[in-house]
């Protein structure tokens, strides 16, 4: 059998001849590449090297960082400082934006999730990054949050890392979805899953039901309908799975389909919802919706809310199709 593995380099240059884009792009690429790696590494090596536990501190939102929280923080700063090509970053570990010094040429912001699901690391359970890539507006100030509060439609590229059995990165640059593992001997990410699609009917649902009695009436109708398998409404059996780390729960729609959901509840709804808008919901919804699935708040599409903070939260339906545009619909009715 011939050789036909490639990098997610030759990847990326690949796309940029197709574009006739310029090398800006894979340059940036790549630094993101190097920072998720590294973080697979600090993973990996957990309790080894004491990178378990928490650190003492809280971040913005008044969590409790973890050990990894803050290493995986750093390296996605350094690493994405260095090649110049970000004019500035936010970060969910970041009070403010985190302006690039000596990057006058930088066209690009960056916003990241350094470690989401980070209540898993001390189970040795999935852990990931999330990305999201835009565009610096001409004539507007990297340093001040307004220069990211850009809708979501207006990312240029998305993408997390999996840090799982196997490190994975999947991407999107607004042309499909691909999917990358990484090779640790040879220190480089591979094309494993190209094209990857979310299948439009699932027989799956993620959520944490430990929340239930804080349900809105369209989330309790959808899931109640779910439980009630073959003999009721639906007419099929449902599983449920919940990972608490949203990297994981997207992972498995790309895979196999599913419904992923962190709602509006009467316990979140004064912050808007668990999930951040800027660095979880748009990149993942980026991703899903590019995959051919479906990323709403309820009835309102993700990607097309004007954003108002760095840090919003906002209510999380996303997965295969006909399962999201049912519950959109119970929110439309009301229950
Ligand atoms: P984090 O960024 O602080 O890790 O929080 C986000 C995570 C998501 O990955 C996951 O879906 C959710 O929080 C889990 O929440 P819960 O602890 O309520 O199950
Ligand atoms: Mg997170």
């Amino acid at each position: 059998m011939p050789y036909k593995r490639i990098t997610l380099t030759h990847f990326l240059l690949q796309e940029q001849r197709r574009l006739g884009r310029s090398g800006a792009f894979t340059a940036l690429m790549t630094d993101i590449i190097t920072a998720c790696k590294m973080v697979s590494h600090e993973v990996n090596r957990g309790a080894l090297v004491g990178n378990h536990g928490v650190a003492g501190s809280e971040n913005v939102q008044g969590e409790e960082q973890k050990k990894l929280d803050i290493l995986a923080n750093d390296i996605f700063l350094h690493m994405n400082a260095l090649g110049g090509n970000y004019a500035a970053m936010a970060s969910e570990e970041l009070e403010d934006v985190h302006a690039v010094t000596g990057s006058a040429d930088g066209r690009y912001l960056l916003l990241f999730d350094p470690l989401d699901g980070s209540s898993n690391i001390d189970v040795n359970i999935s852990v990931g990054s999330i990305f999201s890539i835009l565009r610096l507006p001409d004539g507007v100030d990297a340093s001040k949050a307004d220069a990211f509060l850009q809708p979501g439609v207006q990312q240029v590229a998305a993408g997390y890392a999996l840090y799982g059995p196997s490190t994975m990165l999947v991407l999107t640059t607004g042309n499909g979805v691909n999917g990358f593992t990484l090779d640790r001997d040879v220190g480089m990410f591979f094309l494993t899953h190209p094209g990857m699609t979310v299948t439009p009917d699932t027989k799956e649902f993620a959520i944490n039901a430990s929340r239930s009695r804080f349900w809105e009436a369209p989330v309790r109708r959808y899931v109640d309908e779910c439980l009630a398998g073959k003999t009721g409404p639906r007419g099929k059996d449902f599983n449920m799975r919940w990972v608490a780390s949203m990297v994981a729960e997207v992972h498995r729609i790309l895979i196999r389909g599913g419904v992923f959901m962190y709602p509006k509840d009467s316990e979140n709804a004064a912050k808007g919802g668990k999930l951040r808008l800027m660095y979880e919901a748009n990149p993942m919804a980026f991703i899903i919706e590019q995959a051919g699935g479906t990323a709403v708040t309820g009835c309102d599409r993700i990607m097309d809310l004007q954003p108002t903070n760095l840090h919003q939260r906002v209510p999380v339906i996303l997965g295969s199709k006909n399962e999201v545009d049912r519950i959109a619909d119970y929110h439309r009715q009301g229950a």
